[in-house]
């Protein structure tokens, strides 16, 4: 296999430059199957660029040989007696499963850096583990250390279309051209910037990809059968690096594929259709992933229609592939989104709990109920869902955002790992209970670790993601999924070693302390210049960019502030609104049920109160809202600036200077225009003007 690097596409976290310290050295693969010949073919591309050695591992020869790193099996009968002393001691600390199916153990001792794993996916981890630690990995002592992902499947769902759809695109949602799968409504004939993707992916942990909309329109029905070829092709260019390959399905395919008169979960001839169908799939790939659904959901079809339950349904497909291990990833986006907004007691937040929390238990154990993690979607903030503290029986995938629907589509700069860490440490049943985190990793009592997954935001865009810093999210995303406890700052730095210093010239410490500033807390600058105090939406309506404060106050989708002249928010409390907050466990349902307790940053999630209401830190709820556009719209004309500066210095290259330089000039005319709707929105409502007599329009 030759490695995919392609001149013509920005290399992301893979530069050749970030192999040096690997290619300058004498490497010995000792391991034997597909993913370790990835590994090999990795390292003797490396040696190439940089003039080291692979010897080969003759076996009786391989004690002796001279090495500088080893990567090897932990059940190769001969090892270099370095990491011969290394496994005994892995054996002795970590047990005989130290590694498990992808985990690798780490050491250097005797100037032999050594990664042993008992599988080859683990060593392939182990390489990106050495490549990001650089030439930091050789030389120095280093205790034996196990990496093992918490959770079992890391994957990237895309929201890729073959054919570009009227209205949402080709990739909807995307932000970053074209989709890197298809074009002109054929598979790309060329697959080569897949396998790049595909190695991308793995160096930051991801081993799982869907690779089709959610939103499964006719053509893409197909993809299940008559163009299961495509699949087949993606699985092949995927694999190497030890991903597998998912398919979003239609869920009345019975009927659109298979001439059925009905869908129905519970009649024989539909899961007889599902059961050869999927049969067939798995004949034509082995290790095909399984299927992700989104049913009776925003149009899609679903068990509904049958009068019956999302277990019904995600549980005859869940049979289908149970025979060949393939699981089913079921999302629980399920709301009504042709609501009245006059109705007042239907609350679009309530939905996916009302939904699945009375079906816990009652669904296969490859089935997996994939959750956003929000209640609504994916706003720049949100309470966790309380879907996740409320199925302890049931497989749980937690889903994130990658693409920046609601965060700034790729235009701004919104690192968004801070949130993601956020959501995966907060503890749904208070101080000293389990986390997120542990809930994903752990999976129900009777079950086994679930699932983190996030929409793409990749496409055929020469910098994979639009904004190039965008890519950072999808990095973040990878390494969050392998290891949730990770400082997201920590994860930026790496980023930013790999992806920047590897090529830079001049001043690495100045490139890093600038995208530092930049990028660490812009997540939390997004939310000063957008909606309010955890409220959401305000955006425009369909596209979902740039502000329009009553945008969707009067549609059918659910997604209303209620601002009026005396005050702002959503009471959802259980006391004078709609109950939402009983749907969390205590200490939340209490905290969240209390003006007084409420994090303030959620105040308007969760309550309506006036405009004079006195927030935590003495500002009211108007002049908060005035402060924080001012503020938010500031930091991006610094965060401008500080890019400038960058310029021409050999730190970064021209071309990609000038993407984001070009994303900063948009971000902030946007921010500037979010700033100045908002305020003029809320005074013009409110009457009350800016304490600090600023101007608003
Ligand atoms: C794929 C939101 C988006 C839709 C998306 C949907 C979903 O509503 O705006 O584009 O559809 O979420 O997650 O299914």
């Amino acid at each position: 296999m030759t490695i995919p690097e392609l001149i013509d596409v920005h290399a992301a976290w893979l530069p050749p430059e970030a192999f040096r310290a690997i290619g300058s050295r004498r490497v010995l693969v000792h391991a034997d199957g597909p993913l370790a010949e990835t590994v090999r073919d990795e390292v003797v591309h490396a040696c190439g660029l940089y003039g080291g050695s692979v010897p080969h591992p003759v076996s009786d020869q391989v004690g002796d040989q001279q090495v500088d790193l080893v990567l090897a099996l932990s059940s190769m009968a001969a090892l270099p007696a370095v990491a011969e002393e290394v496994r005994g001691e892995a054996l002795r600390e970590f047990g005989p499963d130290a590694c498990g199916a992808e985990g690798f153990v780490l050491a250097c001792r005797d100037g032999v850096t050594v990664v042993l794993a008992d599988e080859p996916a683990g060593l392939l981890y182990g390489l990106f583990q050495v490549v990001r630690l650089g030439e930091s990995a050789f030389g120095s002592a280093r205790p034996v250390e196990r990496h093992r992902p918490a959770t079992r499947r890391r994957m990237i769902d895309h929201w890729d279309n073959i054919d570009v759809h009227p209205v949402m695109g080709q990739v909807e949602r995307g932000y970053a051209g074209g989709s890197i799968f298809w074009q002109n409504g054929a598979l790309r004939g060329d697959l080569t910037r897949v396998r790049a993707y595909g190695r991308l992916l793995a160096a930051c942990g991801v081993n799982a990809v869907a690779v089709n909309n959610v939103n499964v329109h006719a053509a893409e029905a197909r993809l299940l059968t008559d163009r299961l070829g495509d699949v087949v092709a993606i699985a092949d260019a995927l694999r190497p690096y030890g991903i597998r390959v998912h398919l979003s399905v239609n869920f009345a395919s019975p009927i659109a594929l298979g001439g059925l008169p009905t869908a129905d979960p519970l009649d024989e001839s539909v899961r007889e259709w599902w059961a050869r169908t999927t049969e067939r799939v798995y004949a034509t790939i082995p290790d095909f992933g399984g299927y992700l659904v989104k049913a009776d959901s925003e149009g899609q079809p679903g068990p509904f229609a049958y009068g019956r339950s999302h277990a019904d349904g995600a549980n005859m497909l869940a049979d289908a592939a149970a025979p060949f291990g393939g699981v089913v990833h079921w999302r629980a986006f399920v709301y009504n989104h042709r609501q009245d907004w006059r109705d007042r007691s239907t609350d679009r937040a309530r939905a996916a709990f009302d939904h699945f929390a009375p079906l816990d238990g009652r669904f296969r154990d490859n089935a997996i109920l994939q959750v956003k993690h929000g209640p609504m979607d994916f706003q720049v903030r949100e309470p966790l869902s309380p879907v996740i503290a409320a199925l302890p029986a049931t497989r749980l995938a937690v889903e994130f955002q990658v693409t920046q629907e609601y965060t700034g589509q790729q235009r701004h700069v919104c690192y968004l790992a801070p949130m993601w860490s956020e959501t995966l440490g907060f503890r749904p049943w208070g101080d000293g209970g389990r986390t997120v985190a542990d809930v994903v990793a752990d999976g129900p009592a009777a079950g086994g670790a679930g699932d983190l997954v996030a929409v793409s935001n990749v496409g055929d865009d020469p910098f994979w993601t639009g904004h190039p810093l965008a890519q950072a999210n999808l990095y973040a995303f990878g390494r969050l999924a392998w290891a949730p406890r990770t400082d997201p700052v920590a994860i930026l730095d790496e980023w930013i070693d790999l992806t920047f210093v590897p090529s830079a010239t001049g001043d690495p410490e100045r490139l890093r302390r600038t995208l530092h500033e930049m990028m660490d807390e812009s997540w939390t600058t997004y939310e000063r210049y957008t909606a309010p105090l955890g409220v959401g939406f305000m955006v425009r309506p369909g596209h979902h960019y740039g502000p329009d404060v009553d945008g969707y106050e009067y549609t059918p989708w659910g997604t209303y502030h209620f601002a009026d002249r005396d005050g702002v928010g959503v009471d959802r409390t259980r006391a004078s609104g709609t109950g939402f907050t009983g749907q969390y466990p205590p200490p939340w349902s209490d905290v969240y049920e209390s003006l007084t307790e409420c994090p303030d940053e959620l105040l308007l999630f969760f309550h309506h109160v006036p405009y004079g209401h006195v927030l935590h830190d003495g500002s009211t709820v108007v002049q908060h809202i005035y402060d924080t556009h001012f503020e938010g719209a500031e930091r991006v004309a610094e965060t401008r600036l500080r890019w400038e500066k960058l310029a021409g210095d050999g730190l970064v290259a021209p071309e990609l200077h000038a993407r984001v330089k070009e994303r900063l000039d948009e971000q902030l005319r946007s921010a500037e225009e979010w700033r100045d709707q908002v305020n003029a929105y809320f005074f013009r409502k409110s009457g009350v003007p800016d304490a600090h007599g600023r101007r608003i329009h």
